[in-house]
C-alpha cells in the first residue's frame, strides 16, 4: 500500500492552557481518524508557556501517536513560533502539507479536512477568509476590533496585490487559518529574512507563495469568540501588519525596477526639453518656417531622449535582462522607437487635440498630464516589461 501523504497542523501557543487539552482531543481524537486519505499530525509550538500549556501537550502525548510539541525556551512571537514549527514539520516530520492554526477554537476544526480536499483537488495555498460567501467575523467584536480589522485587510491586499488578480481574489489577507504545499512552495521560500516575528509574517508568507506561482483558494471560514484565554493580539499588531506590507512592496524588484524606469523617463524629459532648445537654436538662421523648425529640432532631440531612455533602461532598469549587443538588440531598439512614438507622441497629441476640441483650450494640461500619466507611463511600462525586456521564461518561474 503506498504511504499516505503527511498534514501536520502548527499550532503556536502562550498561555493556552485552557484550551489546548481539548483542542488535541477535538484534532487527534475526532477529526484526524475521519481523514482518510491524509495522515495527519497535530504539532505545538509552545514558548515554555508560564501557565504549563506544554505540560498539558506533554501529558497528551502519552495518548496520542500523532501529537507532537516544540518546544521552544524562549518567547518567539507568532510569527517566530511558526517558522520553528514549519521548519521542524518540514524537515524533521517530512510534512508535505502545513496548516495554521490557532488554539483557541476561532478557527473551526472541522475545516481541517476542507482544506485538505483543496489541496487534493490541485490548490497549493487555501485560505479560510471572513469575506466571501459563508465566512464571518464573531457576533461580539466591537466596531474598533472590525474598522482594524477591515482597515488592515484591504490596505495590505491594496498595498500587496493592487491591480493585479490577487486583489480581488484574496479577500482576506490577514486570515490565520492556512494550508500550504511544501514542495516547491514552502521547501524554496526563504524564512531567514522575514520583516517581522509577529503578526505580520502572515503577509509575508501570503506575499511569497504568491509569488511563487501558488495556485490559491479561499474557503469560507466562520471567524469564532475566544471563550478562553487572552487574545494575543497586541496594539502594535496594526502597525506590525503595515510595515511588513510596505517593506515587502517597497523591496520588491518589480517596484525598484519602476523607480528605476520613472527616473529615466524624467531624465528622457529633461533631455528632449534641452535639446529641442538647442536644436531650435541652432537651426535658426537655417530654416526660417518656426512650424518645420520647430518639428524637425523636437524630432532630433526626441531621438536622442529615445536613445538615451533605451540605453540607461537596458543598463539598469533591466540589467537581468540586459539586452547584448548584435541582430537582437538592433530589432528591440527599432521597437522601442516605434512604441516611444506611438505612446510618446501620436497617443498624447491624440488625447490632448480631442480633449481640447470638446473641453477646451483651457484644459490642455490637463489632457497632458493625462495623457503622460495615465496612458504614457503604463503602456511603456508594460511594453518594456513584456515586449522589449521580456524575461525569459526559466527567469520568470522563479517569481524574482
Ligand atoms: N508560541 C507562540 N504562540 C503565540 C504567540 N503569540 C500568539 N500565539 C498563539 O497564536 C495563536 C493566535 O493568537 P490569538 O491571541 O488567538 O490571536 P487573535 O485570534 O488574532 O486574537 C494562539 O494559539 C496563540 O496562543 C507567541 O509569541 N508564541
Ligand atoms: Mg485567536
Amino acid at each position: 500500500m503506498e504511504k499516505l501523504p503527511l498534514a501536520v497542523v502548527v499550532i503556536p501557543t502562550y498561555n493556552e492552557a485552557g484550551t489546548i487539552g481539548e483542542m488535541v482531543d477535538t484534532l487527534c481524537g475526532k477529526i484526524f481518524p475521519k481523514i482518510k486519505d491524509w495522515q495527519c499530525k497535530l504539532l505545538v509550538v509552545d514558548d515554555t508557556s508560564p501557565d504549563g500549556t506544554y505540560k498539558i501537550v506533554q501529558d497528551k502525548q502519552k495518548k496520542y501517536k500523532n501529537l507532537e510539541l516544540f518546544l521552544n525556551p524562549t518567547k518567539a512571537g507568532i510569527g517566530g513560533a511558526y517558522i520553528k514549527g514549519f521548519r521542524h514539520a518540514m524537515n524533521v516530520l517530512k510534512a508535505d502539507v502545513l496548516i495554521e492554526f490557532d488554539a483557541d477554537f476561532q478557527h473551526p476544526p472541522k475545516d481541517i479536512p476542507i482544506l485538505l480536499n483543496e489541496i487534493n483537488a490541485g490548490y497549493d495555498y487555501v485560505l479560510g477568509s471572513r469575506k466571501i460567501k459563508g465566512g464571518s467575523n464573531p457576533k461580539g467584536w466591537g466596531f474598533k476590533r472590525l474598522f482594524f480589522s477591515e482597515a488592515g485587510g484591504f490596505v495590505a491586499r491594496f498595498v500587496l496585490f493592487f491591480p493585479g488578480k490577487n486583489f480581488f481574489k484574496i479577500t482576506d489577507p490577514t486570515t490565520g487559518l492556512k494550508a500550504s504545499r511544501v514542495k516547491g512552495f514552502v521547501d524554496t521560500m526563504d524564512m531567514d529574512h522575514l520583516y517581522s516575528k509577529r503578526f505580520g509574517y502572515k503577509l509575508e508568507f501570503l506575499f511569497k507563495m504568491v509569488q511563487l506561482g501558488a495556485k490559491v483558494k479561499e474557503i469560507p471560514l466562520q471567524f469564532g469568540l475566544r471563550t478562553k484565554g487572552e487574545s494575543k493580539i497586541e496594539p502594535k499588531t496594526a502597525k506590525d501588519i503595515f510595515r511588513s506590507v510596505f517593506l515587502l512592496r517597497w523591496n520588491d524588484p518589480s517596484t525598484q525596477k519602476f523607480i528605476k524606469f520613472g527616473c529615466i523617463g524624467l531624465f528622457g524629459f529633461a533631455i528632449n526639453k534641452i535639446g529641442l532648445d538647442i536644436f531650435a537654436k541652432a537651426l535658426q538662421g537655417v530654416i526660417n518656417t518656426i512650424g518645420i523648425r520647430n518639428t524637425i529640432a523636437n524630432a532630433l532631440a526626441a531621438e536622442i531622449s529615445i536613445v538615451s531612455n533605451f540605453t540607461l533602461n537596458n543598463l539598469w532598469t533591466f540589467k537581468n535582462e540586459k539586452l547584448i549587443w548584435g541582430k537582437k538588440l538592433i530589432q528591440k531598439f527599432v521597437t522601442f522607437n516605434l512604441s516611444s512614438v506611438i505612446s510618446g507622441i501620436v497617443i498624447p497629441s491624440l488625447v490632448i487635440g480631442a480633449g481640447t476640441q470638446i473641453f477646451g483650450d483651457s484644459y490642455r494640461t490637463l489632457f497632458l498630464v493625462v495623457a503622460v500619466f495615465f496612458i504614457t507611463v503604463p503602456l511603456n511600462w508594460f511594453v518594456y516589461n513584456l515586449v522589449i525586456w521580456k524575461r525569459s521564461p526559466e527567469k520568470a518561474g522563479k517569481g524574482k
